[in-house]
């Protein structure tokens, strides 16, 4: 598609904020394409200018934080309905951008705009990984090196959790009510699981200064939803045909979503009013959307790239992957959820499908593929100890898992090579020169992973002969010919 067919709608550009109210730690894509999305909008329609944002990446990427700087902090979306039709947005309420890695500037800086008592909400897309927990039984993992570091460095720490003590540290010394943390990751019951990393640490630090985060800060849950793939070459290049030549912009879908539980003692934006949806209660949509559409990426990230497929839109596109996903919506994933009032999985689905479809997107599977370990047990494996209790089927779950043990091998089934990125890669690869030659005895050792595999589940002998026949499959049949010998139904629900 040339540029010239492309309908562009093309919006004003951003008025900014006057003051920070919200630090954000992890300026990744997602952060630009979600949260300031909303945030801007909110601005321009209420005219509050007290909600700018202070972002920081803690880990990784200087070069973004400078590009944003250099750009004046302003940035664009781009907002893809489909291949044809562009919505283009400019953002502006970014107002600061830090680098506080180990190696970084910026962190005194950082800590400080912590403190200020302007700010009163600290949002944070940080992975999967970045909150240190157990992903199984959601423990802080106390002898992971930069939790280490922190529990013995309280003032220079370099991880989300310690970040947050360190600045909750300073405002309860200086007499400044907490901000609320509001966690925006893919994780169950994420504002919980936050307030566990935090206590956590605090509690190894300082007892008492974790009995005030316990008794005094807010730590609301949220459901977050947009398919924001990483930028490539490519991306940059289709933007700059279309006049946008800017290192920090980012590309994604038109569908977006935001569901908050409301506790927010200091306040928050007016974001209701920009489609933010505010509950009591995040679980039943939170479990929703981490089992229908984040289980079915992973079973197309891992089932779709050992059969070599790039991206999402091309996976789904093939009937028995179509086919797979069907059956593992409609017997695995809805009958373990208790839906938002109002809610119906085969239309939720139905959207789905066509998100998934969406090829402007070219959403690659090995983005999805990356930290099988973080992400499994809230996509996967909780559901999948739910039905084998309740004696359901399993199938495409197992096949689900046995793709993904044969994927962090590191090649595809043609031999192709991948990288395995995921804080148990080196694990997985001794468990793969260990047992490599005895399916049976790799299944067993993946299974013994307590931080994925809940106990029932590493019991339960049915589940691991369903994975190794899963297994054998994959690698004697390839892909399709194992759906369709194990979900025979696949293929009468071709798309
Ligand atoms: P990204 O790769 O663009 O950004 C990741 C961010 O996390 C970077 O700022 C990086 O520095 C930081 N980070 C990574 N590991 C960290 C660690 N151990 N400690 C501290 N910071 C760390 O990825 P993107 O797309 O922004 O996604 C980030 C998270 O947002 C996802 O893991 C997920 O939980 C959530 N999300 C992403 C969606 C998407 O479609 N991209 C949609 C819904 C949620
Ligand atoms: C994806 C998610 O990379 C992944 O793991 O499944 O980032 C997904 O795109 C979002 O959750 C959609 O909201």
């Amino acid at each position: 598609m040339s540029p010239s067919e492309i309908h562009v709608e093309r919006h004003p550009a951003a008025r900014l904020p006057r003051q920070i109210g919200i630090v954000h730690l992890g300026l990744g894509a997602f952060h630009r394409a979600h949260q300031a999305v909303y945030l801007q909008q909110c601005l321009e329609r209420t005219g509050d200018e007290t909600w700018g944002v202070c972002s920081a990446n803690i880990r990784a990427n200087r070069t973004l934080v400078e590009q944003l700087r250099a750009g004046g902090l302003r940035y664009h979306v781009a907002e893809y309905r489909d291949s044809e039709h562009l919505n283009l947005r400019q953002i502006g309420v970014i107002r600061e951008a830090l680098y506080a890695g180990p190696d970084g500037p910026d962190r005194e800086a950082l800590l400080a705009r912590m403190s200020d008592p302007d700010v009163r909400i600290v949002t944070l897309t940080v992975t999967e990984k970045g909150y240190f927990l157990n992903p199984a039984s959601g423990e802080l993992l106390t002898q992971a090196e930069p939790i280490v570091h922190d529990i013995a460095n309280p003032t220079t720490p370099h991880t989300a959790p310690g970040l947050l003590v360190a600045a909750l540290a300073r405002r309860r010394a200086a007499g400044t009510p907490p901000f609320t943390v509001l966690c925006c990751d893919n994780m169950p019951a994420n504002g919980q699981r936050t307030r566990r990393a935090v206590v956590a640490l605090a509690r190894r630090q300082d007892s008492a200064l974790a009995a005030w985060i316990e008794a005094n800060v807010a730590f609301p849950s949220s459901m977050v939803d947009r398919i924001v793939p990483a930028m490539t070459d490519a991306d940059r290049t289709r933007l700059a045909d279309l006049g946008v030549d800017d290192p920090a912009a980012v590309v994604c879908e038109a569908f977006r979503q935001w569901v908050i539980e409301e506790r927010f003692p200091q306040g928050r934006p007016d974001w209701a009013g920009d489609g933010v949806e505010m509950v009591t209660d995040v679980t039943p949509f939170e479990t929703m959307k981490l089992r229908l559409l984040n289980g079915a990426h992973s079973l197309l990230a891992y089932l779709g790239a050992l059969a070599g497929i790039e991206t999402v839109d091309v996976a789904v596109a093939r009937p028995a992957l179509c086919g797979l996903l069907r059956h593992y919506w409609q017997r695995e994933a809805a009958p373990t959820l208790d839906l938002p009032a109002g809610s119906d999985a085969a239309a939720y689905t139905e959207r789905l499908l066509a998100r998934f479809g969406n090829d402007s997107l070219r959403h690659r599977l090995q983005q999805i593929a990356m930290d099988g370990s973080q992400k499994l047990p809230q996509r996967w494996l909780a559901g999948a100890l739910e039905n084998r209790q309740k004696g359901r089927s399993q199938a495409a779950t197992a096949l689900g898992v046995a793709g993904w043990i044969r994927y962090t091998v590191g090649t595809d089934l043609s031999g192709q090579p991948h990288a395995v990125d995921d804080p148990l890669a080196e694990t997985f690869a001794t468990l793969h020169r260990r047992h490599g030659d005895d399916p049976a005895a790799l299944i067993d050792a993946f299974l013994a992973l307590d931080a994925l595999f809940p106990t029932a589940l590493r019991d339960d002998r049915p589940f691991a002969q369903q994975l190794l026949d899963a297994l054998r499959r994959l690698q004697n049949d390839g892909v399709e010919s194992a759906i369709a010998a194990l979900i025979p139904t696949a293929s009468d629900r071709d798309a």
